[in-house]
């Protein structure tokens, strides 16, 4: 671990990422790694090791030429932001670090409104105070349309928060676009919509989903339970959604942009992907309420428990990302169906290499 007391003078472009141990934080660092950037990651304490999607981009620090360094910090400990800010003096910001997990943010309202919230404006405002003059990133979701206003969903579409953590992003977007627009910073949000990688934690539903089906396919799982089938997303590939993150920070003129594949499906239909693709094809019986997915033997395998529901669902997410089409030139690359057979292959291979373990079935 570095400590951000003793840094040696760094030269080129720099990047700073809160929630860089995430999913994206661990692609971006991939990619802005690929690019020359010297990246700087803020990681919290834990009991245990926290790093394991980023350890393949580890360098010991006490080598020359480090360009990956780690620091301790915290979005809800304002002190630690000011100081890594002070010392690191980035160019690019890039704020992933949240309490991501929608369900959870029902039992963990206030906590989700700190870290997810107001950690943004903590960023910012540490930046204005120090005259920064760095672009910031803010990943802002399609969680914010919520409640279907118009569909598809772009740049103008208001917004109607559903949880906790999309009241908390709202705040943060919004809170984006003033500092942009009081102080002329070059701040802006990216409105990502679901995005997954065989890195997606294993309590977010694709995931929850493809390992199921692999540790099923094996023998060492034989059932899942889950929540709203009905729930329909615009999934992509969290690959393709971070080169978008820094595509963002490379215009002329900040500004809010969607991205999205513009394609919309069920938990059901990404069920049936992953189950096809172990060779399990499923048959759906029962009733609305209850229904249950059976493999070809006639096992039960996919089965409803009511505590996945949530208190307010979102119930159609549909992306129409033309404008970062248009003035950023990005486009999605993997379809639902790779993505679906590169979770579930990665999960087949994480299930033979090791005995898993039940945790990420709670929520
Ligand atoms: P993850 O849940 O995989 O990662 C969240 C990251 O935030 C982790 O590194 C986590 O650290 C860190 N974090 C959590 N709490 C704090 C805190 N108090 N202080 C500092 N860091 C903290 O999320 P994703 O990578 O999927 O998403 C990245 C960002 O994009 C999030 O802000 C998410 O809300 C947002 N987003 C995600 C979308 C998606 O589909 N993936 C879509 C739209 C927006 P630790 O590893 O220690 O838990
Ligand atoms: P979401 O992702 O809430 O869209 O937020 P999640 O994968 O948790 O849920 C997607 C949909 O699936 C339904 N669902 C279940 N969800 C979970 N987690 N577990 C289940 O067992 C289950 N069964 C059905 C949900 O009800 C929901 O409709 C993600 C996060 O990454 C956010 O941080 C991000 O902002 C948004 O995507 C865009």
């Amino acid at each position: 671990m570095a400590s951000t007391a003793a840094l040696p003078k760094l030269n080129g472009k720099t990047a700073l990422i809160t929630g860089i141990t995430g999913q994206d934080g661990s692609y971006l660092s991939e990619l802005l790694l690929s690019k020359g950037y010297k990246v700087w990651g803020i990681i919290r304490r834990s009991s245990s090791f926290n790093t394991e999607r980023i350890d393949h981009l580890y360098q010991d620090p006490h080598e020359s030429d480090v360009r990956l360094r780690l620091c301790y910090g915290d979005l809800n400990d304002a002190s630690s932001i000011n100081r890594i800010l002070k010392v690191v003096r980035p160019d690019e910001v890039y704020n992933l670090g949240a309490q991501s997990h929608v369900k959870v943010s029902f039992e963990i309202p206030e906590y989700t409104a700190d870290v997810t919230g107001l950690g943004t404006v903590r960023i910012l405002e540490a930046m204005r105070e120090l005259d920064l003059d760095a672009r910031f990133y803010q990943a802002s979701s399609s969680e914010l349309y919520g409640k279907v206003v118009e569909s598809p969903q772009k740049e103008t579409t208001p917004f109607y928060p559903r949880s906790p953590y999309a009241a908390a992003k709202a705040y943060a977007f919004h809170i984006t676009r003033n500092y942009r627009e009081s102080y002329g910073m070059f701040a802006v949000n990216g409105i990502l919509f679901n995005h997954e990688s065989p890195r997606r934690g294993e309590t977010f539903v694709t995931r929850k989903i493809s390992r199921a089906a692999a540790r099923i396919k094996l023998g060492q799982q034989e059932c899942v339970y889950l929540g709203n089938l009905d729930a329909r997303r615009d999934w992509g590939f969290a690959g393709d959604y971070v080169d978008a993150m820094w595509r963002m920070l490379q215009v002329d003129t900040p500004d809010d942009y969607v991205i999205a594949t513009g394609e919309t499906h069920t938990v059901r239909s990404f069920c049936e992907l992953c189950f096809a693709e172990v060779g399990l094809p499923l048959e759906w019986s029962g009733s609305e309420t209850n229904e249950i997915g059976k493999d070809p033997a006639g096992n039960t395998v996919i089965k409803i428990d009511p505590r996945y529901f949530r208190p307010a669902e979102v119930d159609l997410l549909l992306g129409d990302a033309t404008r970062a089409k248009e003035e950023l030139g990005w486009e999605p690359t993997v379809s639902l169906a790779e993505l679906a057979k590169m979770m579930v292959q990665n999960d087949l291979q994480l299930a033979t290499s090791q005995a898993g373990n039940m945790v990420g079935n709670e929520v």
